[in-house]
């Protein structure tokens, strides 16, 4: 099998947890950001992720390729969902501050689905518009928007990191963890403990990287 994906993509990080969990044998294809092309000939759409299952046949749909992911040895292992709401709304309010600080810094790091200056510069204005500003000026706002999304992280209080419930996940932690996972790519965040600790138990448990090393 193989999954098509951007790796900055939270709803790739999805289905590479629930591989990671898994310990699958998927090979990852990285599509460069400018390849509309390449997704919609797989599932008539422009978007990643994409499962390429053993028979050839493509799926989409991140929550999708979760399930089908974790159900395939017939012992599914994530638990349902209990938080959702909570998850969505915290991440309408905290994605405000979140995407202009992250998508300056997609540009700023090396990242595979940017390999070239097309697909840099394919990113650059569609999320320019999305933010409507340019990336120099969302950037240098960093210290503004990091210390509102600093705010919001401290609301992130009942978030119970996985080894002080049995290392069992749950839709919650699939949903949660890849907005988080990608918010290690700024530098001057500052995690409450639970959330820090929460971060690196879920990437040793799901095999994912985090982007401290390269934070800007
Ligand atoms: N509902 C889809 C949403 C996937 C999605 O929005 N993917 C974005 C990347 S984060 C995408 O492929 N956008 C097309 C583009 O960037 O050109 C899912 O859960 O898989």
């Amino acid at each position: 099998m193989k999954l098509y994906v951007f790796d900055h993509c939270p709803f790739c990080i999805k289905a590479m947890m629930t591989m990671g969990l898994k310990k699958l044998d998927v090979e990852l294809v990285y599509l460069q950001n400018h390849d509309v092309e390449a997704r919609i000939e797989k599932v008539g759409a422009n978007l990643v992720p994409i499962l390429e299952k053993s028979d050839g046949s493509f799926m989409a749909e991140s929550l999708d390729i979760v399930a089908y992911l974790d159900n395939l040895d017939g012992q599914p292992v994530l638990g349902e969902s209990q938080f959702g709401e909570r998850i969505s709304t915290w991440q309408t309010a905290a994605g405000y501050f979140g995407s202009r600080l992250l998508f300056p810094r997609w540009m700023m790091i090396s990242l595979p689905e940017f390999a070239c200056d097309e697909a840099k510069a394919w990113f650059t204005k569609n999320k320019t518009e999305m933010i409507n500003r340019p990336f120099d000026d969302a950037y240098a706002k960093s210290d503004e928007y990091i210390a509102k999304l600093n705010v919001e992280l401290l609301k992130l209080d009942w978030l119970v990191p996985p080894s002080q419930r049995g290392n069992q996940l749950t839709y919650d932690d699939i949903n949660i963890f890849p907005t988080l996972r990608n918010y290690t790519v700024i530098k001057g965040i500052r995690y409450p403990g639970n959330v820090r600790q929460y971060i690196d138990e879920m990437a040793a448990l799901t095999d994912i990287a985090l982007y401290d090393s390269v934070a800007v």
